[in-house]
């Protein structure tokens, strides 16, 4: 019979076929769903996500990872109830108003998926505006923002002032992240913290939802 350690191994090696028929054999054979999605699934992408920290994984490594993780818990899911499926904190990924560079944003988005957050990525391009209105309608906890350029990271400011005037920073943690950002950037415009990856992204929302 399938086990968990191989499905963490498929996740591992980003391998979708395999990721798939194991989930799919785990599901027939009556396994507890909960424990395909922490013990196989999101267990081969924790791994992955310490081996992408040490530099062990590259990139495009990790995103197959990522994509697999999903074929599996897109077969799971349908099978449970929304108050079954178990979920760190709701948070918003988006890259900056100004900003169309999406890679490292939608690897932000798959890694925090994987570690067992519910993500929303609302994409390219958005707007302060975009955000408080989406953070609104969706209960966010969190809103990861991304910038690549360093003429669109004044949009994070802006983006954190909104919430402010808005009276809703209380209510959002907010993390940033990208190539020109720095934790003194995130000091200065009042944000909870900035990682310098996906992997750490993780572990810093971690951290501030527990
Ligand atoms: Co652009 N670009 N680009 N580009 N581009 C850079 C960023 C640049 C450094 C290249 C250079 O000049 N050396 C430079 C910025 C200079 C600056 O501002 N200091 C630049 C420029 C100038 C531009 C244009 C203005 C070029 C032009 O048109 N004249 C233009 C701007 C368009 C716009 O956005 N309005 C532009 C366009 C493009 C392409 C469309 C061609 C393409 C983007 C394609 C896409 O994203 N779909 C592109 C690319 C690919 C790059 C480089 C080469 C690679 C970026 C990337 O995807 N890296 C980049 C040079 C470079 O970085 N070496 C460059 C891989 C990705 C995984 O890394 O996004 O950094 P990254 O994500 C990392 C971390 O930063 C972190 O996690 C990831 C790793 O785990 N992270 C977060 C990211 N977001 C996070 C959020 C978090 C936490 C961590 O939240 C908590």
């Amino acid at each position: 019979m399938a086990n968990f350690e191989e499905l963490s191994k498929a996740v591992l090696s980003g391998n979708d076929n395999q990721v798939v028929s194991i989930t799919k054999s785990l599901i027939d054979s009556g396994t507890d769903l909960l424990e395909i999605i922490n013990q196989g699934l999101i267990a081969g992408m924790d791994i992955v996500g310490a081996r992408f920290k040490r530099g062990e994984m590259f990139v495009p490594e990790v995103l197959m990872a990522a994509r697999s993780m999903s074929a599996g818990i897109n077969l799971v899911k349908p099978l449970m109830s929304e108050t079954d499926i178990p979920s760190i904190g709701k948070v918003l990924v988006g890259t900056v108003k100004g900003d169309l560079h999406d890679i490292g944003k939608n690897l932000l988005a798959m890694m925090m998926e994987g570690a067992g957050f519910t993500v929303i990525n609302l994409g390219v391009d958005i707007s302060p505006e975009q955000f408080l209105e989406a953070a609104k309608e969706h209960k966010a906890d969190m809103i990861a923002m991304s910038a690549l350029l360093t003429t669109t990271m004044v949009a994070m400011k802006d983006t954190v002032e909104l919430f402010v005037e808005d009276g809703l920073r209380d209510k959002v943690r907010i993390i940033i992240g990208g190539a020109p950002i720095s934790q003194e950037y995130s000091d200065e415009i009042g944000a909870d913290g900035f990682a310098p990856d996906a992997a750490t992204a993780c572990d810093l929302a971690k951290s501030l939802l527990a």
